[in-house]
């Protein structure tokens, strides 16, 4: 296996540190010689049963059990959108609640082969909070930079408990993430784990195998939320690397599913926007509050080999999605993980089997459904008063 540059296809090995090409600033992936793998050799549980295609050595894998995650059949919620077999893959079953934990166990693992003392990350708030876990774990320094004011508190809870140093910038997510891009280059002791690190996305594939095998095929379409498009740029590539090594027999569509004023990658497709870039992004799913996605060459990419297509949804249908979702199939999922339900309720898609990617999960973020609840029912401790109130 070799580190290939997307863009122009300059080679590098795999234990030199860059994050994009050395020639053309393009992003990285890992070249993967699927054709030679042998199903046998799939054996365990979780993202490191999938060793064989990662590009990190198993041995001493700094894991926290992660993957595995549940493939759920969405019966209520199917009918009601017109699908006739719907699957939540349910990424909120990580360890630390997103799918984030999938690319962190490589990619940590990966900082302690390369011998770092420290690992980073900007973050809209669960790269951190899964960073901040698996650093722990491996004893490492943590540090994170936040957009100021805008993660949801119980992602930031879980970086603080972990012990990370966290930095918050006046600035949004783009702000940070260049910031945090220029601290790696110049210190070779710290390693950046955003999702422009190639061997994090390695993790975040196993994905795709997981859903292969759990329906002993691959499903027609897939749809998932972007925010910096690595999760679909490395499912995408799961899918194909799956069937090239001839243990599936097709390959999925790919959509993807942007916030209306976070939506550079839908707007590139559509022609309006060359430069893939949005100056100020905002929604409410604040997970993918992102206006310049480092992997939207890839993304691209995805959708369009795939035959798949991307759109917008607002702010108010990612919200009624998200409680279709609770209320319909009992899964509590973050707003950015329910706006491929909304995709669905919006644009429709032609197949049978459809598999929602909800990567993180609701209790992240409680505020974005408490702040638009209804106030409490007040009731005197009687059982004549709570009778009166439910009218029973
Ligand atoms: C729940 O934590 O970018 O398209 O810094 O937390 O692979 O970026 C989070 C992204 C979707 C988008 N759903 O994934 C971060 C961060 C949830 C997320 C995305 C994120 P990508």
């Amino acid at each position: 296996m070799i580190q290939r540059c997307f863009q122009c296809d300059a080679r590098y090995p795999l234990d030199e540190i860059l994050y994009t090409c050395a020639s053309c600033d393009g992003v990285l992936e890992i070249a993967v010689e699927a054709e030679c793998l042998n199903r046998a050799n799939l054996t365990g549980a979780g993202v490191w049963r999938y060793a064989p295609f990662l590009a990190v050595d198993a041995g001493d894998a700094v894991s926290l059990a992660e993957g595995d995650t549940g493939l759920h059949r969405c019966e209520r919620l199917g009918k009601d959108l017109g699908i006739a077999e719907l699957y939540v893959k349910n990424e909120g079953e990580n360890p630390t609640g997103s799918f984030k934990d999938r690319g962190m166990t490589v990619g940590v693992t990966k900082a302690i082969q390369l011998g770092a003392s420290a690992v980073a990350c900007a973050s809209t708030g669960n790269t951190s909070a899964s960073m901040a876990a698996y650093g722990a774990r491996a004893g490492l320094r943590t540090i994170v930079v936040l957009p100021g004011g805008k993660v949801a508190m119980g992602k930031v809870a879980q970086a603080v408990v972990h012990g990370a140093e966290i930095i918050q910038v006046e600035g949004n997510f783009d702000v940070a993430m260049k910031l945090v891009r220029e601290l790696s280059l110049d210190s070779g002791e710290v390693y950046l784990l955003n999702s422009i690190n190639p061997f994090r996305l390695e993790g975040q594939k196993t994905l795709a195998f997981e859903v292969c095998e759990s329906l002993g095929r691959a499903p027609d379409a897939v749809v998932l939320p972007m925010g910096n498009a690595g999760n679909i740029s490395a499912i995408w590539k799961g899918f194909r690397e799956f069937k090239s090594a001839g243990f599936s027999q097709s390959l999925p569509r790919m959509f993807g599913a942007q916030a209306e004023r976070a939506a550079p990658i839908v707007e590139h497709l559509g022609g309006t926007n060359e430069s893939c870039r949005v100056e100020h992004p905002e929604t409410v799913a604040t997970a993918i509050r992102i206006g310049a996605p480092v992997n939207w060459t890839k993304a691209v990419t995805a959708v369009r080999d795939s035959g798949g297509r991307a759109g917008v949804v607002s702010d108010e249908e990612i919200l009624r999605a998200q409680r279709d979702l609770a209320r319909m199939e009992g899964r509590f999922v973050e707003p950015a993980s329910a706006a491929p339900i909304a995709y669905l309720r919006k644009f429709g898609i032609e197949a049978d089997t459809v598999v929602c990617v909800c990567t993180g999960h609701g209790l992240k973020d409680p505020d974005a459904i408490l702040s638009s609840a209804p106030k409490l029912t007040q009731c005197q401790p009687t059982l004549g008063s709570i009778r009166e109130a439910l009218r029973l």
